[in-house]
């Protein structure tokens, strides 16, 4: 980056550094990943300078016929990954492909109902503070106390009372698989449609590692930057018969142009999501995720639904007497990097919380595995034990260090081609 360098050596600092953070730290944000080289050059690419407002072939600008090929090619992978009929990979984030479909199928104040934030759903599924807990009647279901995992029956039974015009079902703090067809017969029953919102897990899902929502779905979204691997952005997959109205509500409905050269990315993530090893990249998630939590239950911490289906699991710390807020600040200051995160029924606000949300899918693209998540729990647990031990969190932050040092951000065995 030499030429960035020159120009703007302050900008060029901010990613030296953020550079060296991710190669020197243990990122365990579960919503996070590092993508590919080819990733990074088709997003850091001239493609970024063309504008192509409307769709491949019928565009309202000139010069369209090499981006046009790019987008038909990102549209015939995501299809082809996923088996779904439609796809948009237009929408410059997940919460605007919900929101594309929100504005396609519902009118203002119309009922939806989607998973609590506090019990790990997303702000665009009717959180009171969102667009679309503000523009909708947003009715919200939960997990089961005992069991921490969705509650059918009171989702049956909250369709049933308030009739939503449409019910949302994924999550972005949820450790355990979902059951999607569960979903589709309680909105057939109640005449709704059915939205999945698979940001966390797609990737799971494009290798059959989780139960599908696409033959069940109306409609599914996704981000694109999370298990899927690809650049940061979102993606729109419905059956054949929502198309029409879905693409004029991206454009020119709620956007212009689309990000080509982010568009162009996303196809490259796509190749690589289709290739056999992303299947083996999948299940190293899964494993490692479940080898994290057999280490930290081994040391006495209480999981959230007891443990996981996926590439997260939530620690509760509230036995411990330390916050999820505290946990976040020691784990970074010993070189680890979580997330604080509320737990269903937690007496904690969400600036605080009780628990941490823990994620597999960037260190195993990293090349590490249930031997390196064996040490990974043992470094998280003496931070989390000694959260007040400034020496200690030091020297655990140069042992992370020098732990990271073997690893590239993108192991070459995930590499395809
Ligand atoms: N903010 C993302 C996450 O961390 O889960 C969801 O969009």
């Amino acid at each position: 980056m030499d030429d960035l360098a020159h120009t703007d050596p302050e900008i060029f600092a901010v990613i030296e550094r953020e550079r060296q953070r991710q190669l020197h730290k243990l990122e365990l944000i579960a919503s996070e990943n590092f993508v590919s080289a080819a990733v990074l050059e088709a997003q850091g690419s001239i493609l970024t300078h063309k504008y192509a407002e409307g769709y491949p072939g019928r565009r309202f600008y000139g010069g369209c016929e090499y981006v046009d090929t790019a987008e038909n090619l990102a549209l015939s992978r995501v299809k082809e990954l996923f088996g779904a009929p439609y796809a948009n990979v237009q929408p410059h984030s997940g919460t605007q492909a919900n929101m594309a479909i929100y504005f396609s199928y519902l009118q203002f104040g119309d009922t939806i109902m989607g998973m609590d934030l506090a019990h790990g759903g997303h702000l665009s599924h009717g959180a009171a503070v969102n667009f679309s807990g503000r523009m909708f009647k947003a009715v919200t279901y939960g997990v089961d106390r005992h069991s921490e995992q969705v509650d059918f029956d009171a989702v049956h039974e909250l369709a049933l009372r308030h009739r939503p015009k449409m019910i949302i079902a994924g999550a972005s703090a949820y450790p355990r698989a979902m059951n999607f067809a569960r979903f589709a017969e309680i909105a057939r029953e109640v005449e709704a449609y059915l939205l999945v919102d698979m940001a966390h897990i797609a990737g799971l899902i494009a290798v059959g590692l989780h139960p599908d929502p696409v033959p069940v779905a109306d409609f599914v979204t996704s981000t694109t930057h999370k298990t899927l691997r690809g650049p940061r952005g979102g993606l729109i997959l419905a059956q054949e018969k929502y198309g029409k109205a879905l693409d004029s509500q991206i454009f020119p409905g709620m956007q212009g142009g689309p990000l080509m050269h982010i568009i162009a990315a996303k196809a490259v993530a796509f190749k690589e999501a289709l290739a056999p090893k992303f299947k083996r990249y999948q299940e190293q998630i899964i494993s490692n995720a479940r080898t994290l939590a057999r280490e930290f239950l081994k040391r006495g911490y209480r999981l959230v639904a007891g443990g996981t289906d996926t590439h997260m699991i939530l620690v509760d710390l509230a036995a411990t007497g330390l916050t999820g807020r505290d946990a976040e600040k020691a784990l970074d200051q010993a070189g680890i990097t979580v997330n604080k995160n509320a737990i269903p029924f937690d007496s904690r606000p969400p600036t605080i919380t009780s628990g941490i949300r823990v994620g597999t899918p960037a260190l195993t693209t990293r090349g590490m595995k249930e031997k390196e998540m064996a040490i990974v729990a043992d470094f998280m647990h003496q931070a989390l034990s000694n959260p007040k031990d400034t020496a200690l969190l030091s020297r655990l932050e140069s042992q992370v260090r020098e732990f990271t040092e073997q690893y590239p951000l993108f192991a070459e065995e995930w590499q395809i081609g």
